[in-house]
């Protein structure tokens, strides 16, 4: 990545974080739509669009996607992934879903309760909507989590050409020390949350749906006006030769993942993935398999703690709290499910003071004591005034990265060549988060791409926008 396109990003968490403020009518620090709350019911106008989308490479690719209103607190356009519907527990939830498809489509909800439908015609497995045709889908959201919502139908088709979104649904109930919580116990409190929506494209798939479409308009098929849900275009590809050849975080492939929320030059993939935290904090990662493959997601510097799937915590009771959790550096991420980790980086038991102190522990007064704050106390005390235990190569040895300051330490800037490094504006540490499959970490077969971000870890006293920038 070059520094420019990194710059202007800067210029535009500004305005993310603002847009997000605005609209958040929930407790979420997700950008997304909350619809329109109205006491214990809350209600989104959602649609199913067409358009093209922007992998890292340049290539557009033909894709479906679900879009929600301005009012409803989306785009107005269609988008990958759909947008994230952020309601509370305990809601009524109303969907408003209108295709403008040129075949027919529908919305499934898994892991909702009482769900009912009315418009459109009876498919095989949900209500579906024919071209211009509305239905209504209605839920209650009874249980906090992190949920997907799909097309129901075609499933396996219209799931890859972009019909797929996130559904997150807030506890009511605070931590016991008034933070926020994923589900109803304390094992399940955050400080801050970051959404993947995880999926893999095959573009010949959706270049030849992207035919049949163009042909069919070109001919004036009798099926785009058809009425009867029989009669309908229906298009379809070979998908036992699927082949994917791009991997996406909501929707973007990397370098893309790191520009703000809602940039105007990714009309259709409005949601970014850069998650930002300070040392000791704990950021709850909501991971949504959406595509057709097992990603092993994984991230480095630290575990993390699985604490949920599906949207159910991972409980021996109803009491326990996620006791069944389980530590990985891997989380593999299925399609079709969902999954809840908690991951948190201190830098304790690294053997060296990541703040580059020269101070001494021991010491009570006089110059060489050790200035840390408490909240640079997340390192082992015996680690506090350590030295990196290893000497630095010269700057003519180094190749230095967009994301490097210049220093080993947290917080601290050094000496770098001329031109590089102006990525890391505050002396933050990147760790990396990608698919473990690296053949994923690619844009047209070129590295780095694809599905890979950055887990930034910022110095104390760098604000951090709740919007997500
Ligand atoms: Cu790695």
């Amino acid at each position: 990545m070059s520094p420019k396109p990194i710059l202007q990003c800067a210029q535009r968490w500004l305005i993310a974080a603002a847009t997000a403020m605005a609209t958040a009518q929930v407790p979420a620090a997700i950008v997304g739509a909350a619809g329109t709350a109205n006491g214990a019911a809350r209600s989104f106008d959602l649609f199913a669009g067409e358009g093209y989308i922007s992998m890292a490479d340049g290539v557009q690719v033909y894709s479906w996607g679900y879009g929600a209103t301005t009012a409803s607190g989306g785009t107005g356009l269609m988008q990958i992934s759909g947008p994230t519907l952020l309601v509370n527990a305990g809601e009524t939830v109303t969907i408003n879903f209108t295709n403008n498809l040129p075949t027919r489509t529908s919305i499934l909800f898994p892991g909702q309760s009482g769900l009912s439908a009315s418009g459109g015609a009876a498919g095989v497995l949900a209500q579906e909507a024919g071209p211009g045709e509305t239905v209504t889908y209605t839920f209650t959201a009874t249980q906090p989590g992190t949920y997907l919502y799909q097309s129901g139908t075609q499933p396996a088709l219209q799931t890859e050409m972009g019909l797929v979104g996130a559904l997150i649904v807030y506890p009511t109930s605070t931590s016991a020390s008034g933070g926020r919580r994923a589900y109803n116990h304390d094992g399940a409190a955050y400080d801050r949350e970051t959404l993947f929506v995880v999926g893999d494209i095959d573009s010949d798939i959706h270049a030849a749906i992207d035919e049949q479409v163009k042909a069919a308009r070109a001919s004036g098929a009798a099926c785009l006006s058809a009425t009867a849900a029989a009669d309908q275009c229906v298009f379809s590809a070979d998908l036992s030769k699927r082949f994917p050849k791009y991997w996406t975080l909501n929707g973007r492939t990397s370098p893309d993942v790191f520009a703000k929320n809602y940039v105007g030059e990714l009309p259709h993939q409005p949601y970014n993935t850069l998650p930002r935290l300070h040392p000791g904090e704990r950021m709850l990662l909501r991971m949504i398999g959406a595509g057709t493959d097992l990603h092993p997601m994984h991230h480095h510097g630290n575990n993390s703690w699985a604490i949920a799937r599906d949207g159910r915590m991972l409980a021996s009771t109803s009491t326990s709290g996620p006791d069944l959790a389980f530590s990985d550096y891997t989380i593999q991420v299925v399609p079709g499910q969902t999954y809840d980790a908690i991951w948190t980086w201190t830098g304790a038991g690294l053997g060296w003071d990541v703040y580059g102190k020269v101070c001494d522990p021991n010491a009570t007064s006089g110059p060489n004591v050790c200035t840390h704050t408490a909240q640079q106390r997340h390192q082992l005390p015996t680690d506090i005034g350590k030295p990196i235990p290893v000497k630095l190569p010269s700057e003519f040895e180094l190749a230095y990265g967009e994301f490097y300051s210049g220093s080993p330490y947290l917080g601290s800037f050094g000496i770098r060549p001329v031109g590089s490094g102006a990525a890391n504006t505050t002396g933050a540490y990147f760790h990396m988060f990608h698919s473990h499959n690296e053949r994923e970490v690619v844009n047209g077969g070129i590295f780095p791409g694809g599905m890979m971000t950055m887990m930034v870890i910022e110095p104390h006293g760098v604000v951090i926008d709740a919007g997500q920038p």
